[in-house]
């Protein structure tokens, strides 16, 4: 899956300067880490008036990420079977992070089938676009995920790594249901950082 690279020195610098470090590198990647739910995304219409499309009023699961890992990206897979994709909604919240939740996917496409997704901040391509998730062709088949920029981007999360993280899906019309079949956390390395010369005092 083609990536777009580009070195994030700010995050790097912050790390250094907070002493901690990415634990992963020489160009792996961490995860992906597996929560397979296989779930009701129960009640149908059940949002609750949630506007935001934080997931309210669905289904949540956890993925706790263990020790005290540090990493500079995250992204989150999702795989979801769904008879009308659009009712949708879909949040992840991460314990270690002040941002609250973060929103992935509100009201993408209309009747289309089933949501599978590799959402990350570097995709060049919204997951709303029509060439993601946002025609009944795409987005539809296990093995086929789109990579592509949620709603709201995870590069808000700064430090992303251990701790307790949260999905919440609901589902925001009456008729059509759906399953949270599987998701992932994946900490995906940059470029290797550089750092260009500086001085510490
Ligand atoms: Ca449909
Ligand atoms: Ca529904």
């Amino acid at each position: 899956m083609p990536r777009a690279s580009r070195p994030r020195l700010v995050p790097a610098l912050l790390l250094l300067a907070l002493g901690c470090w990415p634990l992963a590198a020489g160009g792996r990647e961490v995860g992906p880490i597996v929560s397979t739910p296989n779930a009701p995304i129960l009640p149908d219409n059940g949002c609750l008036d949630d506007a935001t499309g934080t997931g309210q009023g669905g289904i949540a699961d956890v993925i706790v990420v263990p020790g005290s890992q540090v990493f500079l990206d995250v992204e989150v897979e999702l795989a979801i079977t769904h008879s009308w994709r659009s009712d949708l909604q879909v949040a992840v919240d991460y314990s270690g992070s002040g941002t609250g939740p973060i929103r992935l996917v509100n009201n993408h496409d209309g009747s289309g089938d089933n949501y599978y997704a590799r959402l990350g901040s570097q995709a060049t391509v919204a997951c709303s676009s029509p060439s993601a998730c946002g025609t009944a062709s795409n987005c539809s088949l296990p093995g086929t995920a789109s990579w592509c920029s949620p709603d709201e981007s995870l590069a808000a999360i700064i430090a992303p790594g251990s701790g307790v993280w949260t999905l919440s899906v609901c589902d925001r019309a009456a008729g059509d249901t759906g399953t949270l079949v599987e998701w992932r956390l994946d900490f995906p390395l940059l470029d290797p950082v550089e750092l260009t010369s500086f001085t510490v005092e």
